[in-house]
């Protein structure tokens, strides 16, 4: 894909992943302590629901199935059961418990109860931040589709304006592309599905390479999803118009 595309993989020391994924210990049903996503300030108690690749699928205890979030082993969010409270800290509700509120001491008391607590051993160092954003643009990379955050999918750097980078994904003309810092935890190097497991998605069906360099980028040239499957056998391609340069949104708002 990377040759049919004629683009770069960003260099991994770009990134704030570790070189090889952590690997996954967790089992499904273990509880851990999580931040809230929905309400960072407060920790609160999760269930593994799925296993993915170096990601676990949890669910706040207390919560509703609708707001299930995803978080790598290795991620400063998750931490084991204990450390809120030996940090003097104290265990909160999930934003929108379904209990009334008055209930979550009793609640906590029997959530924990006999739960099968992940050993401190699973949860990983998060890695440190890498040196200044190195990220160019038209370097591909694997980005989860923030949309969809099960998904991991193909993506280019669109654009760079300080520590954020634009993550393109492949294919979609950008209903699903967004910014994020450079070092998100939501993006990794190419590869890195196939070292974890993790199922990559394919690119979307209008997969263009206009972008991906600035020498390609004169010569509009195209990919489509027919010559990625036999590069021999297909036939040309017409020019396209490419995504327009600076499309999206600035730094700091999120895609809708
Ligand atoms: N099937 C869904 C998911 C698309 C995922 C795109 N990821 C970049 C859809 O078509 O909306």
């Amino acid at each position: 894909y990377l040759k049919e595309t004629e683009s770069v993989a960003a260099p991994l020391h770009c990134f704030r992943q570790s070189r090889i994924p952590p690997t996954n210990d967790f089992k499904v049903g273990m509880k851990l302590e999580a931040h809230d996503p929905r309400n960072v300030t407060s920790v609160c108690i999760a269930t593994v629901i799925g296993i993915t690749g170096a990601r676990l699928r949890l669910r706040l205890d207390g919560s509703d199935n609708k707001n299930d979030f995803w978080r790598l082993v290795d991620s400063s969010d998750i931490q084991p059961i204990g450390t809120c409270e030996k940090k003097g800290g104290m265990l909160q509700p999930p934003l929108g418990f379904q209990m009334n509120a008055s209930s979550w001491p009793m609640f906590l008391l029997r959530t924990l109860n006999g739960a099968e607590m992940a050993p401190a051993a699973f949860f990983k160092k998060e890695p440190p931040k890498p040196a200044p954003n190195c990220f160019k643009v038209g370097m591909k990379l694997e980005a989860i589709d923030r949309k969809n955050p099960y998904l991991i999918c193909p993506a280019t750097i669109g654009d760079v304006k300080g520590d954020e980078v634009f993550v393109t994904f492949d294919g979609w003309r950008g209903a699903f592309d967004y910014w994020c810092r450079c070092d998100s935890r939501d993006i990794f190097p190419v590869g890195w599905c196939s070292l974890t497991g993790d199922a990559l998605q394919p690119p979307g069906n209008n997969v263009s390479i206009t972008k991906s360099s600035a020498k390609i980028q004169s010569s509009p040239s195209k990919v489509t999803r027919r010559s990625m499957q036999s590069p021999q056998k297909s036939a040309p391609v017409p020019a396209q118009q490419g995504r327009k340069p600076g499309r999206g949104k600035p730094p700091g708002q999120s895609a809708v």
